[in-house]
C-alpha cells in the first residue's frame, strides 16, 4: 500500500472537517505535530497504525446495535455483524480464548461487565435474573433492594492501587469499591515483588468471590498459574485484568504461567495500550461465562461503537501477523535497557528493573515529588506520568513515582541504543530540576525550579533522537 494513500487520506478528511469547524481540523493537525516532536513514554499509549484509525472515521459510527451478533435490537445490523464477529473471531484466535465480547468502549466498560457476569454466574438472585432478561424498567423498588440485598457485601481481593493495581480493582472513590467488599494484596516492602503467601492468607482469611490479577504500574510479570491455584482454594473467581501488557500476550513474550488466558476464569483488557489498536476495552472468557458476558449490554453497556469494532478487527488483525511477536519482544528489550541506563546512572527503580514494558522511578532519590518530576520532564519534551510507588508517602496527586514505558517509542522504531540515550535524558532532568518551596518557606510538592535553557536543549536532543524514526512515516499533511 502506498504510503501516499495514507497522505491523501488524512489531507482529505481534514479538509472536510475544516470546512466545517477548522479549529477542529488545526487541533488534530497540532496533535500530530506534538506526538511526533515529544518523547512518548506513557506506559498505557501507543501508536495505532493508519488503518486502524482509519477504521474509525466513518458512517459505522451512525449505528445503533443493541444486542449481539445475528441477535439484535436494531434493524439493519448485517455489516455491524461483519466487523463485531471478525473482531472476536481474531481476538478469540489471537488469545487462544473459548469466547470473546468485543463491545465494552474502554476497560472500566469491561471490567464492569466481567463483575456483573461473575455476580450473575455465581450469586443466586431472582432479581438479577429479571435485570438481565432485559425488563430493568419493570424491577418494582422491593425488586431493587432484593438485588441489592442479593448482590451487596459480595467480596472482591485485588492488587492495591500503590503497589501497582488499577483503581477499578476495587480502590474506594471507584465504582469497583463501593459494589463490593473490597481488600487489596500489596508487595513485599523490601522486594517491590507480590508474595504469592501473603496473597494466599490474605485468601483465605477474606474468602473473595473474585480474585484479581493485572496491574497498571507493576514492572513484573505476574504469575497467573499460582494465583488460580489461590483462586481455587477459596472457591473464588480468578479474572485478570491484562490492559497493560495484553500485547505481550498476544506476542507471546508472556507465555505458560504468564499468560493469564489460559488459567484465569475471565479476561479484560483494553485495546489501544500494548496491543496498539483504536481506544476500547474487550472481555475474553471460558465457555461458562460467556452468556454472561455477553448481556454486556444492557447490564452495563448501551449501544456498541461499530466504528470502533471495526477498528479492533483491523488491530487484531495485525496482531496476529507475525511481526507483532518481534514488536512485543523489542517492547521488552527497550524497557529492560531503559531500566538498565537509569540504573547505571544511580535511579532507583520499583523492584529494581523490570520484565514488561514498564519502569518505575522512585524519584524521591532525586529529591522530587512525582509531580515535580513530570511537568520538569514535560517542560524538556518527555512525556510522562507520575505514579505512587508502594507505600507513597506523597499519595496519589503528588505521588513519589515517575512511571515510564516502551510500547509507543517501539513503534516508532526506537531501540535499546536509543533508550539509553533516553535513560541520559531523564537523568540529566532529573538531576538539574530542584524542589521549590511555598509562600511561607515550607517544601512545595508542586513547585519546582529547572534552567529553561537546559530544558530546551534536553527538548531539542530528545527531537533529534526522534528525527531518525519518524512518527507516521507515510502521513504528510503538508
Ligand atoms: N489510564 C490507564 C493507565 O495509564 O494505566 C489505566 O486506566
Amino acid at each position: 500500500m502506498s504510503r501516499n494513500a495514507e497522505s491523501t487520506a488524512f489531507r482529505s478528511a481534514l479538509e472536510v472537517i475544516r470546512a466545517v469547524e477548522p479549529r477542529v481540523a488545526d487541533a488534530i493537525g497540532a496533535e500530530l505535530t506534538d506526538q511526533r516532536e515529544s518523547l512518548k513514554l506513557i506506559a498505557s499509549e501507543n501508536y495505532a497504525s493508519p488503518a486502524t484509525l482509519l477504521a474509525m472515521g466513518n458512517w459505522f459510527s451512525d449505528k445503533y446495535a443493541e444486542g449481539t451478533v445475528g441477535r439484535r435490537f436494531y434493524a439493519g445490523c448485517q455489516n455491524v455483524d461483519t466487523v463485531e464477529a471478525l473482531a472476536a473471531e481474531h481476538a478469540r484466535e489471537l488469545f487462544g480464548a473459548a469466547h470473546a465480547y468485543v463491545q465494552p468502549h474502554s476497560g472500566i466498560d469491561a471490567n464492569l461487565v466481567a463483575f456483573w457476569a461473575v455476580l450473575a454466574d455465581r450469586v443466586e438472585s431472582p432479581a438479577l435474573k429479571k435485570a438481565q432478561v432485559r425488563q430493568v424498567n419493570d424491577l418494582s423498588e422491593a425488586d431493587w433492594f432484593a438485588l441489592r440485598r442479593e448482590l451487596g457485601n459480595q467480596r472482591m481481593l485485588g492488587m492495591s492501587l500503590d503497589a501497582g493495581g488499577h483503581l477499578t480493582h476495587g480502590f474506594r472513590p471507584n465504582i469497583s469499591g463501593k459494589m463490593f467488599d473490597q481488600r487489596s494484596y500489596g508487595t513485599d516492602p523490601t522486594t517491590g515483588l507480590i508474595d504469592y503467601d501473603r496473597v494466599a492468607e490474605a485468601a483465605r482469611e477474606f474468602k473473595p468471590l473474585i480474585l484479581v490479577g493485572g496491574y497498571s504500574a507493576y514492572p513484573r510479570k505476574v504469575n497467573f498459574r499460582i494465583l488460580r491455584e489461590i483462586a481455587d482454594s477459596v472457591g473464588a473467581t480468578f479474572m485478570v485484568d491484562m490492559a497493560h501488557f495484553a500485547g505481550l500476550v498476544a506476542g507471546k513474550v508472556f507465555t505458560g504461567d504468564f499468560d493469564p488466558v489460559p488459567h484465569a476464569h475471565i479476561v479484560t483488557t483494553t485495546t489501544h495500550k500494548s496491543l496498539r489498536g483504536p481506544r476500547g476495552g474487550m472481555v475474553l472468557c471460558q465457555p461458562e461465562l460467556a452468556d454472561q458476558v455477553d448481556r454486556g449490554c444492557p447490564m452495563v453497556l448501551g449501544g456498541p461503537l461499530p466504528h470502533v469494532m471495526a477498528a479492533k478487527a483491523v488491530a487484531l488483525a495485525e496482531a496476529r501477523r507475525p511481526d507483532f511477536a518481534d514488536y512485543a519482544q523489542r517492547i521488552v528489550d527497550n524497557a529492560q535497557a531503559l531500566a538498565e541506563g537509569l540504573l547505571s546512572r544511580g535511579a532507583t527503580l520499583v523492584t529494581g528493573g523490570t520484565d514488561n514494558h514498564l519502569v518505575l522511578i522512585d524519584v524521591s532519590g532525586y529529591g522530587l515529588t512525582g509531580r515535580q518530576a513530570e511537568q520538569a520532564l514535560l517542560d524538556s519534551g518527555i512525556v510522562t506520568n507520575r505514579n505512587s510507588v508502594p507505600q507513597d508517602p506523597n499519595g496519589a496527586w503528588y505521588t513519589s513515582g515517575i512511571r515510564i514505558g516502551t510500547p509507543a517509542l517501539t513503534t516508532r522504531g526506537l531501540g535499546t541504543a536509543e533508550m539509553d540515550q533516553t535513560a541520559e535524558l531523564i537523568h540529566t532532568v532529573l538531576t538539574q530540576t530542584t524542589a521549590g518551596a511555598n509562600a511561607d518557606g515550607t517544601p512545595s510538592k508542586a513547585k519546582y525550579t529547572l534552567d529553561a535553557g537546559l530544558a530546551d536543549k534536553v527538548a531539542r536532543q530528545a527531537t533529534d533522537l526522534l528525527a531518525t524514526y519518524p512518527l507516521y512515516p507515510g502521513v504528510d499533511l503538508s
